[in-house]
């Protein structure tokens, strides 16, 4: 069975975990929580130390959540359980990965705001921090300017990681520091009723975990 590493609060596991529900693939993969920063077992296999890590059956290590969602819909299609993720077609594969790029630098600059928020002022850098805060409200902009077509399409990988990105900036800042239309929450609420949001809602690790 194949393996993979994650961590609760991490945007990069959640999209992957989302996508391997989505691709029926809760069966043949086994998920491990643990802490990136403190877990010697995973820079045994990803020498980034990271999460996601997918450690396949011949006990290769895969990493980058996009380079394992690739893997994932090229496994899920062989097998014939679905009709994947990341379409076939040209423009409407470029689409999906685009959406992803997009989320995927979003997820990024909320991990970095979110740290050096936590900074003490002394050792904050505010123009970084400046920069970050751009991406993500930016962001939302081109999210809601693309919101009609996100929300007829057929979901395919972007508009997964799209949702992802989306909850990781209210699960860091539950004050709603950047806001999100109505418009656009009424679609978030739709889509996370599916199992594959539900069951892998954002938290903070348990003692014990
Ligand atoms: N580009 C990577 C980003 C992965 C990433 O940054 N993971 C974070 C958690 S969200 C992590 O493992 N951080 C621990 C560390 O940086 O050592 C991906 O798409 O998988």
């Amino acid at each position: 069975m194949m393996q993979l590493y994650y961590s609760p609060t991490s945007p990069f596991s959640r999209k992957v975990r989302v996508v391997l529900r989505e691709l029926q693939l809760e069966k043949q993969i086994s998920e491990i929580l643990i802490d990136p920063w403190t877990d010697e077992a995973l820079r045994a296999h990803n020498p980034l130390a990271k999460v996601p890590t997918l450690i396949l059956d011949d006990g290769m290590a895969v990493f980058e959540s996009a380079v394992i969602c690739d893997y994932l819909d090229q496994v899920a299609k062989s097998a014939g359980l679905s009709g994947g993720v990341i379409p076939e077609n040209g423009s409407a594969r470029l689409n999906a990965l685009k959406w992803q790029g997009l989320a995927d630098g979003m997820m990024a600059a909320t991990g970095r705001l979110f740290a050096d928020s936590n900074r003490a002022e002394q050792d904050r850098c505010e123009d970084v921090m400046e920069r970050q805060a751009q991406a993500i409200t930016s962001g939302i902009e081109a999210i809601i300017d693309g919101l009609a077509g996100l929300r007829t399409e057929d979901a395919h990988l972007g508009t997964w990681s799209v949702l992802v990105a989306l909850y990781y900036i209210d699960f860091r800042w539950p004050d709603r520091r950047f806001d999100i239309p109505v418009r656009v929450r009424d679609w978030m609420a739709v889509m996370s009723e599916r199992p594959s949001f539900v069951e892998t809602v954002f938290h903070l690790p348990h003692a014990g975990d």
